[in-house]
Protein backbone atom coordinates (compact mmCIF):
# COMPACT_ATOMS: atom_id res chain seq x y z
CA UNK A 1 0.00 0.00 0.00
CA UNK A 2 1.28 3.20 -0.67
CA UNK A 3 1.68 5.62 1.65
CA UNK A 4 -0.76 8.31 -0.19
CA UNK A 5 -3.40 5.72 0.78
CA UNK A 6 -1.99 5.53 4.46
CA UNK A 7 -2.25 9.42 4.80
CA UNK A 8 -5.92 9.63 3.41
CA UNK A 9 -6.93 7.29 5.43
CA UNK A 10 -5.18 8.44 8.61
CA UNK A 11 -6.90 12.25 7.70
CA UNK A 12 -10.11 10.36 7.72
CA UNK A 13 -9.88 8.41 10.80
CA UNK A 14 -6.83 9.96 12.18
CA UNK A 15 -3.42 9.12 11.88
CA UNK A 16 -3.31 7.13 15.73
CA UNK A 17 -6.20 5.02 14.81
CA UNK A 18 -4.13 3.36 11.95
CA UNK A 19 -1.18 0.67 12.17
CA UNK A 20 1.25 -0.39 9.19
CA UNK A 21 1.30 -3.89 9.94
CA UNK A 22 4.65 -5.53 11.38
CA UNK A 23 5.69 -8.66 13.60
CA UNK A 24 4.50 -6.14 16.55
CA UNK A 25 1.08 -6.66 15.68
CA UNK A 26 0.79 -10.42 16.32
CA UNK A 27 -3.38 -9.93 17.79
CA UNK A 28 -4.56 -8.89 14.19
CA UNK A 29 -2.30 -11.15 12.15
CA UNK A 30 -2.17 -14.27 13.64
CA UNK A 31 -5.21 -16.52 13.67
CA UNK A 32 -6.77 -17.69 16.97
CA UNK A 33 -6.03 -21.50 16.21
CA UNK A 34 -2.22 -20.03 15.78
CA UNK A 35 -2.37 -22.07 12.18
CA UNK A 36 -1.53 -18.72 9.96
CA UNK A 37 0.17 -15.05 9.44
CA UNK A 38 -1.03 -13.05 6.49
CA UNK A 39 -0.33 -9.13 6.96
CA UNK A 40 -2.52 -6.68 5.29
CA UNK A 41 -1.92 -3.82 3.67
CA UNK A 42 -3.15 -1.31 6.71
CA UNK A 43 -5.24 -1.87 9.79
CA UNK A 44 -8.07 0.61 10.13
CA UNK A 45 -9.48 1.14 13.43
CA UNK A 46 -12.04 3.63 13.14
CA UNK A 47 -13.78 4.69 17.01
CA UNK A 48 -16.78 6.23 15.44
CA UNK A 49 -19.44 5.35 12.88
CA UNK A 50 -19.57 7.94 11.01
CA UNK A 51 -15.36 7.56 10.82
CA UNK A 52 -16.41 4.37 9.51
CA UNK A 53 -18.44 4.72 7.18
CA UNK A 54 -16.39 7.68 5.15
CA UNK A 55 -13.82 5.09 5.31
CA UNK A 56 -15.88 2.63 3.60
CA UNK A 57 -17.19 5.55 1.31
CA UNK A 58 -13.32 5.60 0.21
CA UNK A 59 -12.68 2.45 -0.49
CA UNK A 60 -15.52 1.91 -2.34
CA UNK A 61 -14.63 4.89 -4.43
CA UNK A 62 -10.54 3.26 -4.93
CA UNK A 63 -12.51 -0.18 -5.21
CA UNK A 64 -9.93 -1.24 -1.94
CA UNK A 65 -11.09 -4.93 -0.74
CA UNK A 66 -11.71 -4.90 3.18
CA UNK A 67 -11.76 -7.49 5.53
CA UNK A 68 -13.80 -6.62 9.26
CA UNK A 69 -12.01 -8.04 12.03
CA UNK A 70 -12.88 -8.17 15.88
CA UNK A 71 -11.25 -9.99 18.41
CA UNK A 72 -9.58 -11.69 15.61
CA UNK A 73 -11.11 -15.17 17.45
CA UNK A 74 -12.55 -17.52 14.46
CA UNK A 75 -11.21 -20.79 13.90
CA UNK A 76 -12.17 -21.01 10.18
CA UNK A 77 -9.54 -18.54 8.54
CA UNK A 78 -12.10 -15.13 8.05
CA UNK A 79 -10.77 -13.05 10.15
CA UNK A 80 -6.99 -12.38 8.17
CA UNK A 81 -6.15 -10.40 5.39
CA UNK A 82 -3.84 -10.40 2.41
CA UNK A 83 -1.67 -7.88 1.42
CA UNK A 84 -3.47 -6.15 -1.17
CA UNK A 85 -6.32 -5.54 1.57
CA UNK A 86 -7.34 -3.43 4.72
CA UNK A 87 -8.57 -4.90 8.25
CA UNK A 88 -11.16 -2.95 9.68
CA UNK A 89 -10.87 -3.41 13.09
CA UNK A 90 -13.68 -2.70 15.44
CA UNK A 91 -11.87 -2.71 18.65
CA UNK A 92 -12.23 1.05 18.82
CA UNK A 93 -15.57 0.93 18.68
CA UNK A 94 -16.13 0.01 21.87
CA UNK A 95 -18.93 2.58 23.64
CA UNK A 96 -21.83 0.86 25.29
CA UNK A 97 -24.80 3.68 24.44
CA UNK A 98 -27.55 2.83 26.51
CA UNK A 99 -29.37 0.57 28.71
CA UNK A 100 -32.81 0.28 28.41
CA UNK A 101 -33.71 -1.87 31.20
CA UNK A 102 -37.32 -2.09 30.90
CA UNK A 103 -36.60 -2.97 27.37
CA UNK A 104 -34.66 -5.46 27.97
CA UNK A 105 -32.42 -4.58 25.64
CA UNK A 106 -28.59 -2.69 25.25
CA UNK A 107 -27.22 -0.89 22.96
CA UNK A 108 -23.35 -1.53 22.32
CA UNK A 109 -20.82 -1.09 19.86
CA UNK A 110 -19.64 -3.95 17.86
CA UNK A 111 -15.96 -3.89 19.29
CA UNK A 112 -17.09 -4.25 22.75
CA UNK A 113 -16.04 -7.54 24.66
CA UNK A 114 -18.77 -9.92 25.07
CA UNK A 115 -17.77 -10.64 28.48
CA UNK A 116 -17.68 -6.77 29.30
CA UNK A 117 -21.23 -6.80 27.71
CA UNK A 118 -22.43 -9.52 29.80
CA UNK A 119 -20.72 -7.72 32.92
CA UNK A 120 -22.67 -4.60 32.49
CA UNK A 121 -25.64 -6.43 32.02
CA UNK A 122 -25.14 -8.61 35.21
CA UNK A 123 -25.29 -4.81 36.92
CA UNK A 124 -28.37 -4.20 35.43
CA UNK A 125 -30.03 -7.24 36.95
CA UNK A 126 -30.38 -8.74 33.14
CA UNK A 127 -28.12 -11.33 31.27
CA UNK A 128 -27.03 -12.01 27.85
CA UNK A 129 -26.90 -15.45 27.57
CA UNK A 130 -24.76 -15.98 24.58
CA UNK A 131 -21.63 -17.75 26.52
CA UNK A 132 -18.59 -19.20 24.53
CA UNK A 133 -14.53 -19.95 25.39
CA UNK A 134 -13.59 -16.60 23.51
CA UNK A 135 -15.96 -14.26 25.39
CA UNK A 136 -13.23 -12.71 26.96
CA UNK A 137 -11.98 -11.29 23.92
CA UNK A 138 -14.18 -12.20 20.96
CA UNK A 139 -16.76 -8.84 20.06
CA UNK A 140 -20.33 -8.52 19.64
CA UNK A 141 -19.59 -7.95 15.78
CA UNK A 142 -17.84 -10.98 15.78
CA UNK A 143 -20.74 -13.06 17.34
CA UNK A 144 -23.30 -11.27 15.45
CA UNK A 145 -21.44 -12.09 12.01
CA UNK A 146 -20.55 -15.20 12.56
CA UNK A 147 -23.67 -16.24 14.38
CA UNK A 148 -22.05 -17.36 17.08
CA UNK A 149 -23.26 -20.35 19.26
CA UNK A 150 -22.37 -21.96 22.87
CA UNK A 151 -23.18 -23.13 25.94
CA UNK A 152 -26.32 -21.74 26.07
CA UNK A 153 -28.16 -22.20 22.90
CA UNK A 154 -30.45 -25.07 24.38
CA UNK A 155 -32.10 -22.45 26.00
CA UNK A 156 -31.75 -18.91 24.87
CA UNK A 157 -30.81 -19.60 21.19
CA UNK A 158 -27.63 -18.48 18.92
CA UNK A 159 -27.04 -14.99 18.86
CA UNK A 160 -29.16 -14.16 15.95
CA UNK A 161 -31.89 -14.92 18.62
CA UNK A 162 -30.71 -12.30 20.94
CA UNK A 163 -30.42 -9.51 18.41
CA UNK A 164 -33.28 -6.90 18.57
CA UNK A 165 -31.46 -4.13 16.08
CA UNK A 166 -28.38 -3.38 14.36
CA UNK A 167 -26.79 -0.56 12.89
CA UNK A 168 -24.33 -1.87 9.99
CA UNK A 169 -22.40 -0.22 7.32
CA UNK A 170 -22.56 -0.81 3.64
CA UNK A 171 -19.74 -1.59 1.55
CA UNK A 172 -20.20 2.03 -0.01
CA UNK A 173 -20.86 4.16 3.35
CA UNK A 174 -24.34 4.20 3.70
CA UNK A 175 -25.21 3.87 7.36
CA UNK A 176 -28.06 1.31 8.07
CA UNK A 177 -29.63 2.32 11.55
CA UNK A 178 -31.46 -0.13 12.72
CA UNK A 179 -30.90 -0.27 16.22
CA UNK A 180 -34.71 -0.77 17.62
CA UNK A 181 -35.09 -2.50 20.39
CA UNK A 182 -38.98 -4.38 19.56
CA UNK A 183 -39.28 -8.14 20.07
CA UNK A 184 -41.73 -7.42 17.02
CA UNK A 185 -41.67 -6.10 14.03
CA UNK A 186 -43.60 -7.21 11.35
CA UNK A 187 -42.60 -4.60 8.62
CA UNK A 188 -41.38 -6.49 5.50
CA UNK A 189 -38.15 -7.89 4.95
CA UNK A 190 -35.93 -8.72 8.14
CA UNK A 191 -33.02 -7.18 6.92
CA UNK A 192 -30.41 -7.60 9.69
CA UNK A 193 -31.07 -11.41 9.90
CA UNK A 194 -29.28 -11.23 6.25
CA UNK A 195 -26.15 -9.67 8.57
CA UNK A 196 -26.58 -11.85 11.39
CA UNK A 197 -24.24 -14.52 10.32
CA UNK A 198 -22.75 -13.04 7.17
CA UNK A 199 -19.04 -13.33 8.29
CA UNK A 200 -18.99 -10.06 7.28
CA UNK A 201 -19.76 -9.87 3.20
CA UNK A 202 -22.31 -7.65 3.43
CA UNK A 203 -21.33 -5.39 5.30
CA UNK A 204 -19.90 -4.15 8.90
CA UNK A 205 -21.55 -4.04 11.75
CA UNK A 206 -20.89 -1.17 13.26
CA UNK A 207 -23.55 -1.47 16.68
CA UNK A 208 -26.26 -3.77 18.31
CA UNK A 209 -29.39 -3.17 20.10
CA UNK A 210 -29.03 -6.86 22.19
CA UNK A 211 -32.06 -8.90 23.65
CA UNK A 212 -31.57 -9.30 27.38
CA UNK A 213 -33.33 -12.02 29.57
CA UNK A 214 -33.65 -11.69 33.16
CA UNK A 215 -30.97 -12.65 34.92
CA UNK A 216 -30.84 -16.07 36.60
CA UNK A 217 -31.27 -15.97 40.53
CA UNK A 218 -30.12 -19.66 41.09
CA UNK A 219 -28.46 -22.01 39.31
CA UNK A 220 -26.85 -25.75 39.82
CA UNK A 221 -24.75 -28.02 37.29
CA UNK A 222 -24.61 -31.57 37.47
CA UNK A 223 -21.38 -33.46 36.09
CA UNK A 224 -22.38 -37.02 35.27
CA UNK A 225 -20.86 -39.87 33.93
CA UNK A 226 -22.02 -42.85 31.87
CA UNK A 227 -20.68 -45.97 29.95
CA UNK A 228 -22.55 -45.97 26.42
CA UNK A 229 -23.13 -42.75 24.02
CA UNK A 230 -26.95 -44.05 23.41
CA UNK A 231 -27.79 -43.24 27.17
CA UNK A 232 -27.01 -39.53 26.46
CA UNK A 233 -30.21 -39.19 24.89
CA UNK A 234 -32.39 -40.60 27.75
CA UNK A 235 -30.45 -38.59 29.73
CA UNK A 236 -30.74 -35.55 27.87
CA UNK A 237 -34.72 -36.08 27.80
CA UNK A 238 -34.89 -36.71 31.53
CA UNK A 239 -33.05 -33.48 32.24
CA UNK A 240 -35.23 -31.43 29.79
CA UNK A 241 -38.28 -33.35 31.54
CA UNK A 242 -37.35 -32.84 35.59
CA UNK A 243 -35.74 -29.01 34.76
CA UNK A 244 -39.20 -27.66 34.22
CA UNK A 245 -37.92 -25.61 31.61
CA UNK A 246 -34.99 -24.69 33.39
CA UNK A 247 -32.20 -26.21 31.09
CA UNK A 248 -29.43 -23.97 30.44
CA UNK A 249 -27.25 -26.42 29.06
CA UNK A 250 -26.37 -29.83 28.26
CA UNK A 251 -22.62 -30.64 27.19
CA UNK A 252 -20.83 -33.74 26.11
CA UNK A 253 -17.34 -34.72 27.40
CA UNK A 254 -15.32 -37.44 26.00
CA UNK A 255 -13.31 -39.82 28.60
CA UNK A 256 -10.38 -38.46 26.19
CA UNK A 257 -11.06 -34.54 26.46
CA UNK A 258 -11.65 -35.51 30.43
CA UNK A 259 -8.78 -37.48 30.86
CA UNK A 260 -6.65 -34.66 28.60
CA UNK A 261 -7.98 -31.64 30.42
CA UNK A 262 -7.07 -33.37 33.84
CA UNK A 263 -3.27 -34.13 32.39
CA UNK A 264 -2.63 -30.62 31.53
CA UNK A 265 -4.54 -28.45 33.79
CA UNK A 266 -3.21 -29.04 37.53
CA UNK A 267 -5.46 -26.87 38.76
CA UNK A 268 -8.19 -29.32 38.34
CA UNK A 269 -8.76 -32.48 39.96
CA UNK A 270 -10.95 -35.03 39.05
CA UNK A 271 -14.30 -34.80 40.66
CA UNK A 272 -16.04 -37.99 39.36
CA UNK A 273 -14.73 -41.50 38.81
CA UNK A 274 -13.88 -42.10 35.42
CA UNK A 275 -16.07 -43.12 32.73
CA UNK A 276 -16.50 -43.73 29.22
CA UNK A 277 -18.47 -40.38 28.77
CA UNK A 278 -19.74 -37.09 30.66
CA UNK A 279 -22.91 -34.39 30.45
CA UNK A 280 -22.14 -31.79 32.00
CA UNK A 281 -25.52 -29.72 32.26
CA UNK A 282 -26.57 -26.45 33.79
CA UNK A 283 -30.15 -25.65 35.44
CA UNK A 284 -30.87 -22.06 36.17
CA UNK A 285 -33.77 -20.08 36.84
CA UNK A 286 -34.53 -16.12 37.28
CA UNK A 287 -37.70 -17.23 39.73
CA UNK A 288 -37.40 -16.88 43.42
CA UNK A 289 -40.09 -19.52 43.82
CA UNK A 290 -38.09 -22.22 41.81
CA UNK A 291 -35.42 -24.53 43.65
CA UNK A 292 -33.06 -25.72 40.99
CA UNK A 293 -31.17 -27.41 43.44
CA UNK A 294 -34.10 -30.41 43.74
CA UNK A 295 -35.08 -30.35 40.37
CA UNK A 296 -31.42 -31.55 39.74
CA UNK A 297 -31.32 -33.88 42.46
CA UNK A 298 -34.94 -35.11 41.37
CA UNK A 299 -32.88 -35.87 38.27
CA UNK A 300 -30.34 -37.13 39.55
CA UNK A 301 -31.94 -39.98 41.33
CA UNK A 302 -34.22 -40.79 38.54
CA UNK A 303 -31.16 -41.16 36.24
CA UNK A 304 -29.60 -43.43 39.12
CA UNK A 305 -32.70 -45.88 39.29
CA UNK A 306 -33.06 -46.03 35.67
CA UNK A 307 -29.25 -47.13 35.56
CA UNK A 308 -28.14 -44.50 32.97
CA UNK A 309 -25.26 -42.65 35.29
CA UNK A 310 -22.25 -44.05 36.85
CA UNK A 311 -21.69 -41.43 39.16
CA UNK A 312 -22.18 -37.92 40.06
CA UNK A 313 -21.52 -34.61 41.46
CA UNK A 314 -24.08 -31.57 41.46
CA UNK A 315 -22.57 -27.96 42.49
CA UNK A 316 -23.01 -27.00 46.27
CA UNK A 317 -21.34 -23.53 45.16
CA UNK A 318 -21.10 -21.03 42.62
CA UNK A 319 -17.11 -21.91 43.28
CA UNK A 320 -17.97 -25.51 42.84
CA UNK A 321 -19.88 -24.56 40.19
CA UNK A 322 -17.34 -23.00 38.42
CA UNK A 323 -14.99 -25.35 39.32
CA UNK A 324 -17.29 -27.90 37.23
CA UNK A 325 -17.61 -25.45 34.22
CA UNK A 326 -13.41 -24.97 34.28
CA UNK A 327 -13.24 -28.34 32.71
CA UNK A 328 -15.36 -27.54 29.93
CA UNK A 329 -13.54 -24.90 29.64
CA UNK A 330 -10.02 -26.39 29.67
CA UNK A 331 -10.30 -29.19 27.16
CA UNK A 332 -10.16 -27.04 24.47
CA UNK A 333 -6.72 -25.31 25.56
CA UNK A 334 -5.71 -28.97 26.47
CA UNK A 335 -6.36 -30.58 23.13
CA UNK A 336 -3.76 -27.90 21.91
CA UNK A 337 -1.17 -29.26 24.38
CA UNK A 338 -1.27 -32.91 22.52
CA UNK A 339 -0.21 -31.22 19.16
CA UNK A 340 -2.02 -31.16 15.80
CA UNK A 341 -5.75 -31.27 15.57
CA UNK A 342 -8.57 -31.85 12.85
CA UNK A 343 -11.41 -30.11 14.01
CA UNK A 344 -15.50 -30.17 13.25
CA UNK A 345 -18.17 -28.34 14.27
CA UNK A 346 -21.30 -30.61 12.76
CA UNK A 347 -24.59 -30.86 13.96
CA UNK A 348 -27.26 -33.94 13.18
CA UNK A 349 -30.67 -34.06 14.78
CA UNK A 350 -30.17 -34.32 18.20
CA UNK A 351 -31.52 -38.55 17.83
CA UNK A 352 -28.78 -39.30 15.53
CA UNK A 353 -25.63 -38.37 17.57
CA UNK A 354 -24.83 -41.58 18.66
CA UNK A 355 -24.64 -43.16 15.01
CA UNK A 356 -22.37 -39.98 14.22
CA UNK A 357 -20.34 -40.55 16.79
CA UNK A 358 -19.98 -44.52 16.37
CA UNK A 359 -19.74 -44.16 12.69
CA UNK A 360 -17.26 -41.55 12.92
CA UNK A 361 -14.90 -42.80 14.98
CA UNK A 362 -15.25 -46.41 13.04
CA UNK A 363 -14.75 -44.80 9.57
CA UNK A 364 -11.91 -42.20 10.49
CA UNK A 365 -9.84 -45.16 12.07
CA UNK A 366 -9.64 -47.04 9.13
CA UNK A 367 -7.72 -43.89 7.30
CA UNK A 368 -5.79 -43.52 10.79
CA UNK A 369 -5.64 -46.46 13.04
CA UNK A 370 -3.55 -44.33 15.72
CA UNK A 371 -5.51 -41.15 15.02
CA UNK A 372 -7.11 -39.77 18.55
CA UNK A 373 -10.59 -39.11 18.40
CA UNK A 374 -11.20 -35.99 21.06
CA UNK A 375 -15.14 -35.65 21.14
CA UNK A 376 -16.21 -33.23 22.92
CA UNK A 377 -19.55 -30.62 22.34
CA UNK A 378 -22.87 -28.96 22.53
CA UNK A 379 -25.46 -32.11 23.09
CA UNK A 380 -28.42 -30.09 23.98
CA UNK A 381 -27.60 -28.52 20.19
CA UNK A 382 -26.94 -31.82 18.15
CA UNK A 383 -23.78 -29.92 18.19
CA UNK A 384 -20.81 -32.28 18.35
CA UNK A 385 -16.83 -30.79 17.99
CA UNK A 386 -15.66 -34.42 16.87
CA UNK A 387 -12.02 -33.35 17.35
CA UNK A 388 -9.03 -35.24 16.04
CA UNK A 389 -6.01 -35.17 17.71
CA UNK A 390 -2.40 -36.01 15.84
CA UNK A 391 -1.00 -39.58 16.58
CA UNK A 392 1.45 -39.46 19.35
CA UNK A 393 3.78 -41.65 16.98
CA UNK A 394 3.18 -39.82 13.90
CA UNK A 395 4.76 -35.98 12.45
CA UNK A 396 2.66 -33.00 12.31
CA UNK A 397 3.04 -33.00 8.17
CA UNK A 398 2.31 -36.74 7.63
CA UNK A 399 -1.11 -35.80 9.88
CA UNK A 400 -2.43 -33.03 7.69
CA UNK A 401 -1.46 -34.80 4.79
CA UNK A 402 -4.85 -36.81 5.77
CA UNK A 403 -6.88 -33.55 6.87
CA UNK A 404 -8.90 -33.35 3.79
CA UNK A 405 -9.58 -37.11 3.60
CA UNK A 406 -10.73 -37.31 7.36
CA UNK A 407 -12.62 -34.34 6.72
CA UNK A 408 -14.70 -36.04 3.57
CA UNK A 409 -15.52 -38.97 6.01
CA UNK A 410 -16.94 -36.84 8.20
CA UNK A 411 -18.75 -34.68 6.31
CA UNK A 412 -20.12 -37.31 4.20
CA UNK A 413 -21.78 -38.87 7.21
CA UNK A 414 -22.80 -35.72 8.21
CA UNK A 415 -24.42 -35.54 5.47
CA UNK A 416 -26.21 -39.06 5.10
CA UNK A 417 -27.05 -38.08 9.13
CA UNK A 418 -29.38 -35.01 7.63
CA UNK A 419 -26.74 -32.81 9.39
CA UNK A 420 -24.51 -29.49 8.74
CA UNK A 421 -21.01 -29.23 7.98
CA UNK A 422 -20.46 -26.11 10.51
CA UNK A 423 -22.59 -25.80 13.53
CA UNK A 424 -21.06 -22.76 15.13
CA UNK A 425 -17.74 -21.46 13.50
CA UNK A 426 -18.63 -20.93 10.14
CA UNK A 427 -17.31 -21.02 6.48
CA UNK A 428 -14.61 -18.39 6.01
CA UNK A 429 -11.92 -19.45 4.09
CA UNK A 430 -11.68 -23.36 5.34
CA UNK A 431 -15.09 -24.05 4.19
CA UNK A 432 -15.67 -22.37 1.19
CA UNK A 433 -15.12 -25.58 -0.71
CA UNK A 434 -16.95 -28.07 0.75
CA UNK A 435 -19.80 -25.47 0.95
CA UNK A 436 -20.14 -25.69 -2.58
CA UNK A 437 -20.28 -29.24 -2.23
CA UNK A 438 -22.79 -29.39 0.11
CA UNK A 439 -25.22 -26.60 -0.29
CA UNK A 440 -27.78 -26.84 -3.20
CA UNK A 441 -26.80 -24.64 -6.16
CA UNK A 442 -30.32 -22.97 -5.75
CA UNK A 443 -29.18 -21.94 -2.26
CA UNK A 444 -25.36 -20.99 -3.82
CA UNK A 445 -26.97 -18.92 -6.74
CA UNK A 446 -29.12 -17.04 -4.05
CA UNK A 447 -26.61 -16.65 -1.96
CA UNK A 448 -24.26 -15.01 -4.68
CA UNK A 449 -26.99 -13.04 -6.04
CA UNK A 450 -27.56 -11.37 -2.19
CA UNK A 451 -23.77 -11.18 -2.20
CA UNK A 452 -23.67 -9.13 -5.25
CA UNK A 453 -26.33 -6.25 -4.40
CA UNK A 454 -24.37 -5.72 -0.91
CA UNK A 455 -20.90 -6.02 -2.34
CA UNK A 456 -21.26 -4.69 -6.43
CA UNK A 457 -17.58 -4.71 -6.46
CA UNK A 458 -16.15 -7.08 -4.87
CA UNK A 459 -14.88 -5.82 -1.76
CA UNK A 460 -15.70 -7.38 1.55
CA UNK A 461 -13.92 -10.77 2.56
CA UNK A 462 -13.12 -11.96 -0.79
CA UNK A 463 -12.48 -15.32 -1.29
CA UNK A 464 -14.55 -16.12 1.89
CA UNK A 465 -17.56 -17.66 2.31
CA UNK A 466 -19.31 -18.30 -0.62
C1 LIG B 1 -16.26 -24.86 22.00
O1 LIG B 1 -17.38 -25.36 21.99
C2 LIG B 1 -15.82 -24.06 20.82
O2 LIG B 1 -15.51 -24.93 22.98
C3 LIG B 1 -14.45 -24.46 20.29
O3 LIG B 1 -16.77 -24.07 19.82
C4 LIG B 1 -14.36 -25.85 19.83
O4 LIG B 1 -12.04 -25.48 19.44
C5 LIG B 1 -12.99 -26.22 19.27
O5 LIG B 1 -12.89 -27.28 18.65
ZN1 LIG C 1 -18.63 -25.03 20.42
Amino acid sequence: MNSRIATDIGNIIGDKNIIVPNTDNNDFTIDRRQKRQSFPALIASPDNTADLSKLLTYCYKNKFRVVPQGGNTGLVGGTLAASNEIIISTRRLNKIRAIHKLDYSMIVESGCILADVQAQANRNDRFFPVSLGAEGSCTIGGIISTNAGGINVLRYGNTRQNIHGIEVVLADGTIIHSLNRLGKDNTGYDLKQLFIGAEGTLGIVSAAALKLSPAPLSTVSVLCGFSRIEQSLELLELAQLYSSNQLTSFELISSVAMDNTLKHTPSISRVIPACSWYALCQFSTSSPVIDVSSLAENFLETAADKQLIKDAVLSRSISQENGLWKIREALVTAQRLEGESIKHDIAVPISKVPELVRTVDREVKKIMPSIRPYPFGHLGDGNIHYNFSQPTDMDAITFRAKESAIHNVVYNIVDKLDGTISAEHGIGTDKKALLAQYKSTADLDLMRAIRRVFDPHSQLQVGKLV
